[in-house]
């Protein structure tokens, strides 16, 4: 709701009450419409300043309501009334001024903000566009070309920045409602005219035409397949062209094409799984408001590679000091050079609120004796880890917390060989492991929940989406990518190429293709897990059937060739180089593929587009419903923003397991069914039992699966 007073000197204060961002819900918006119109009506009252309750203006349209019916006054004819105010009416900003809070704000005459504030348009990020006139008042303000930038985008900027472009009249160290008050006391009676943006002409560059024709194609190339960046464009190009009345009802239009579109659905969700994993919980009962983390002031890292380099710097960029360990002499030469180079480019990035901590570097794991907590970033071999945990529990004190950026290794084995195995949790970085948003944090039987606090409020302080998962093999994200690489694989053998694979993939909205990415990864991590784990080396049977199950070669083979991806120059494609970046087609790979059919008498088909995404990315859902059914992921929020932040999921499609919703649970399961009758050699393409019983039980909304999970478990 909004309250009403009447402060000295004939100001009105209306203040938007909806914890915890003031959202504006229907009981908001109707108090906004009460108020303004009460002040309307007060002959005392001369000017209104409208703010908003615990320092926080407004965080947008209430997300939540987007689900139900539309009740209470609707937004558009409430900001306009509000800009035809014959008395001066001044947005006073603190915190957030976001979506809909900003739209209100640019309804008003005035705009004041406290330094601190954030601004923004983000509705795109939602698969919306701001449909409360933002498309149409924001361009008229700050000019087509910082609107177009601001609205594709969807991203926050600093009161400062806004006040650069013109968003903003005002901003403050200090109190910007005081501020406001005493501002709109000044400007009482002035003439409003050329205050209300909806009457003012859009500022334009003279090749209009050519800058939004640039921009689209920018914005087409860079959504993947996401709609609402292209309809922002199109509103943006009616608020260039149009009178303002036209403008708004394009704004309207495009805004009911997306509402209404599975995409606003999907990234909706993707808004609230991001929320609902920073909310995490243990099979004991320990969760996140019940269990305390401990604050980290002083960490270490074992292990300088390209993992070990990144974590550093993410740890530094919190403010914490970092003793840094690399027993290789060499590698630590490199390590002391590249890291600080790294954080100083990283931190120039961003606007830190403090300055980034200390880094030591050491050769001699001795010097982690006083750190509270360490993250082992060795290579990832158990033998080398069990090694490095072991000389850790006979260096660190009893109290520290032992943490492995494994990406999927055990780590009960490892929290055995320690002093407080409670004290033991997973932390798997993604690379770069300074910019890549999500953190698996793993947690064993036996870690402790203030150990798995204390990793995910690291997590937090380090700007990560921590998901916490259960200890299986691959844990959650790269166990569900196994099947997925698996079927990559077997289709080359029947007959696609790995253009094809990556093109069905990139066309569905990831940034690269499996083949492209492995090459980027570098091929030889995988074969160095697959030689570990006795699926390939001297001595090991050249069969497609390897432990009793389908295996392709394939990958091995082109590893054999010396061909590690683009590192070498040749992988799956060929490159400019070693560390070439634009894959080519190699005719090598052609030649390969056709000698190895030919060598195992298979006969290449033509495989549709349609049928590599099914194969590959239902046998990647199968594999979710078996981690959700395992109780390894606590619900499908947790799977599919691990996907969404860690593996390049479109978000658009808001997640694997959102995704198999949308296409509907019973033509997964039937689809599954049917590629498995076609490969029953291949155990991940049978189905789940989850998935099965959630079919007979009607195919819930993804929210509710958690019900069926629980009743799972009741019965396993
Ligand atoms: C819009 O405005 C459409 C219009 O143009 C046109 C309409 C016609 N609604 O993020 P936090 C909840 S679209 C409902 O953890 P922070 C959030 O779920 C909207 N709920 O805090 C969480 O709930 P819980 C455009 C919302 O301090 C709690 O608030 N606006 C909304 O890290 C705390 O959130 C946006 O896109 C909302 N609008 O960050 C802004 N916003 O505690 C979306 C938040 O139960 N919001 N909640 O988990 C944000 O970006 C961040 O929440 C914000 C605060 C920066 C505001």
């Amino acid at each position: 709701m909004a309250t009403y007073s009447r402060l000295p000197g004939s100001v009105a204060l209306i203040t938007l009450q909806n914890p915890p961002v003031n959202a504006l819900s229907a009981a908001v918006r109707q108090g906004i419409v009460d108020t303004v119109q009460r002040a309307l009506k007060d002959p005392k009252v001369t000017s209104v300043v409208i703010c908003g309750q615990n320092g926080r203006f407004c965080g947008g349209a209430d997300i939540r309501e987007f689900a139900g019916p539309m009740l209470g006054p609707p937004l558009v004819p409430m900001i306009h009334a509000i800009e035809a105010v014959d008395k001066p009416v001044v947005a006073a900003i603190e915190g957030v001024a976001l979506g809909g809070g900003l739209e209100l704000a640019l309804g008003c005459h005035y705009r004041i903000a406290h330094s601190k504030a954030l601004l923004g348009l983000p509705e795109v990020t939602l698969g919306l566009l701001p449909a409360a006139g933002g498309t149409q008042r924001l361009p008229r303000l700050i000019g087509l070309t910082a609107a177009l930038d601001l609205i594709t985008t969807g991203r926050h900027i600093s009161a400062a920045e806004a006040l650069k472009l013109g968003i903003l009249d005002q901003v403050t160290d200090s109190n910007a409602v005081d501020l406001a008050v005493d501002f709109v006391r000044s400007v009482a009676g002035q003439p409003l005219d050329s205050r209300r943006l909806s009457t003012l002409a859009c500022p334009c560059p003279p090749d209009v035409d050519s800058l939004l024709d640039k921009v689209m194609a920018q914005v087409r190339q860079r959504s993947r397949g996401a709609l609402a960046p292209v309809a922002c464009v199109q509103a943006l190009r009616a608020a260039a062209t149009l009178p303002y009345t036209q403008g708004m009802e394009k704004e309207r239009d495009l805004m009911a094409t997306l509402f209404n579109s599975g995409q606003a659905r999907a990234l909706q969700y993707a808004f609230f799984s991001q929320r609902v994993v920073g909310k995490w919980s243990l099979p004991s009962g320990a969760n996140w408001n019940n269990s305390t983390g401990r604050t980290i002031s002083k960490a270490a890292v074992i292990g300088l590679g390209t993992m070990g380099r990144g974590i550093v710097v993410a740890l530094a960029l919190t403010g914490m000091s970092v003793v840094a360990v690399e027993t290789q002499e060499k590698q630590l030469a490199e390590a002391s050079q590249a890291v600080p180079a790294m954080l100083q480019r990283e931190a120039g990035r961003r606007s830190l609120a403090t300055p980034p901590g200390v880094i030591t570097f050491s050769s001699n794991l001795q010097d982690v004796s006083e750190v509270e907590l360490v993250i082992e970033a060795v290579f990832e071999n158990m033998a080398l880890k069990l090694q490095v945990f072991r000389h850790l529990a006979s260096v660190c004190g009893p109290g520290t917390l032992l943490c492995s950026n494994t990406s999927g290794l055990d780590m009960d084995q490892l929290a055995a060989v320690t002093k407080s195995p409670a004290l033991v949790v997973g932390m798997h970085f993604f690379a770069p492991a300074h910019v890549m948003k999500l953190l698996e944090v793993v947690c064993g039987p036996r870690s402790s929940p203030e150990a798995v606090a204390t990793a995910m409020q690291l997590g937090k302080r380090m700007g990560k989406v921590s998901v916490a998962v259960g200890n299986c093999p691959g844990f959650v994200g790269n166990r569900m990518l196994k099947p997925y690489l698996e079927q990559a694989n077997f289709l080359l053998e029947e007959g696609a190429t790995p253009q094809q694979v990556d093109e069905a993939l990139e066309e569905f909205g990831f940034p690269m293709g499996v083949f492209r990415m492995s090459d980027l990864s570098g091929l030889d991590v995988g074969w160095r897990i697959r030689k570990e784990a006795g699926l390939t080396g001297p001595g090991v049977e050249p069969s497609r059937t390897r432990q009793g199950r389908r295996y392709s070669p394939l990958p091995d083979q082109v590893c054999e060739a010396g061909r590690l991806g683009q590192k070498t120059g040749r992988g799956w494609y060929q490159y400019d180089g070693p560390g070439g970046r634009v894959a080519r087609s190699d005719p090598w790979v052609h030649i390969f593929l056709e000698a190895y059919r030919a060598q195992h008498g298979l006969v290449a088909r033509s495989i549709a587009p349609e049928e590599i995404l099914e194969r590959c990315l239902y046998a990647l859902i199968n594999e979710g419903f078996n981690i959700l059914q395992e109780a390894m992921a606590a619900g499908p929020e947790h799977i599919d923003a691990i996907y969404v932040f860690g593996y390049g999921w479109p978000r658009h499609r808001g997640g694997p397991m959102f995704h198999a919703g949308q296409v509907g649970l019973g033509r997964v399961l039937e689809r599954l069914e049917h590629h498995h009758h076609n490969h029953p050699d291949v155990p991940h393409l049978e189905p789940s039992t989850l998935l099965r019983r959630l079919v007979a039980g009607g195919s819930p909304p993804v929210q509710k699966w958690r019900e069926f999970i629980n009743k799972d478990r009741v019965h396993s």
